[in-house]
C-alpha cells in the first residue's frame, strides 16, 4: 500500500525537477515507507516529462493548463494514503517530508509556513512577501476563520480520504486559497510547520501577480455564497 504521494506540479522545470524527486525519493528510504511520486506536466516545451520520468516518477499529462487543473489531475492519479504537493522548481526543500509527517498523525493538514520560517535572499519578491501573501491571508483568515498565517504556502501535505467530498472549482493559483477553504469547510483541521522557502537561479515565474491576487481574490468573495 503507498503511504505518501508525493504531487508536483509542473510547467518548464527541467532545471529542478530531478532534484525535487531525487530528494523525495530518498526520504521513503529515511521512513521505509512505499511511496510515489506523481509529476504532472501540461506539454512543457522543455524535457520536463522526460527527466521526471527517468527519475523515477510517475507522470501524469493534464490537458487544462494551470496550477489547480494540475493539482486536481495529480490528487486524481494519486494512490497514497497522505498526499503531499510541492514545487518542482526545488524552491521547497523536499527533504522535509518526514517531519509533515510525523506531523499528520494527529490532524489533516499540514501545511507550510514561509513567513513564520525563513525566506532566503531573493526567494520572494518584496511584493509578494510584504503584501500580496499577508493581504490575502488575512482576508482568508477574516472570510473563512481559517488561522493560516501563509495561505500561499505550496508545500502541504493531507490525508487523501479528505478529498472525498470535495468538488474544487479553480484552475489557476486561486486554488492555492481554494484548498484551504474547502479544508475549513469541512472542519478539518489544519497545522502548521515553519519552513524554508529558497531561490531559485534563472527561472521564469507562472505567477502573474496583479491577474493571480485577483483571482485569489475573486474566488474568496464568490465562495463566501457556498459558505
Ligand atoms: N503542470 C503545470 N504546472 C504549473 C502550471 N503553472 C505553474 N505550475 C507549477 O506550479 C509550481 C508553482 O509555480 P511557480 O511559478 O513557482 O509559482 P510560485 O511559486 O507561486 O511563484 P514564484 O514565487 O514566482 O516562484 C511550479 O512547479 C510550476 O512549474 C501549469 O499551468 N501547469
Ligand atoms: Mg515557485
Amino acid at each position: 500500500m503507498t503511504e505518501i504521494s508525493v504531487v508536483i506540479p509542473c510547467y518548464n522545470e527541467e532545471a529542478n525537477i530531478h532534484t525535487c524527486i531525487s530528494k523525495a525519493f530518498k526520504t521513503f528510504e529515511i521512513l521505509n515507507i512505499a511511496g510515489e511520486i506523481i509529476v504532472v506536466d501540461n506539454n512543457s516545451s522543455d524535457k520536463t516529462a522526460q527527466v521526471a520520468a527517468s527519475s523515477g516518477a510517475k507522470v501524469v499529462f493534464c490537458p487544462e493548463k494551470g496550477y489547480g487543473n494540475a493539482l486536481r489531475c495529480g490528487f486524481a492519479n494519486a494512490d497514497g494514503e497522505y498526499i503531499i504537493m510541492g514545487d518542482g522548481d526545488d524552491s521547497y526543500d523536499f527533504s522535509i517530508i518526514p517531519e509533515f509527517y510525523k506531523e499528520i498523525k494527529d490532524c489533516d493538514m499540514v501545511t507550510g509556513t514561509r513567513l513564520k520560517g525563513v525566506i532566503h535572499k531573493n526567494a520572494m519578491p518584496p511584493l509578494h512577501r510584504y503584501i500580496g501573501t499577508p493581504v490575502l491571508t488575512f482576508i482568508m483568515n477574516a472570510l473563512y476563520g481559517t488561522k493560516i498565517s501563509d495561505s500561499q504556502c505550496g508545500m502541504r501535505m493531507f490525508r487523501r480520504e479528505c478529498l472525498k467530498n470535495i468538488q474544487f472549482k479553480t484552475t489557476g493559483m486561486e486554488f492555492a486559497s481554494e484548498l484551504f477553504i474547502c479544508f475549513a469547510q469541512k472542519n478539518y483541521t489544519i497545522k502548521e510547520i515553519p519552513i524554508h522557502l529558497y531561490a531559485v537561479n534563472n527561472r521564469k515565474s507562472k505567477l502573474n501577480p496583479l491577474r493571480d491576487g485577483f483571482r485569489h481574490l475573486c474566488y474568496m468573495i464568490l465562495a463566501l455564497h457556498n459558505k
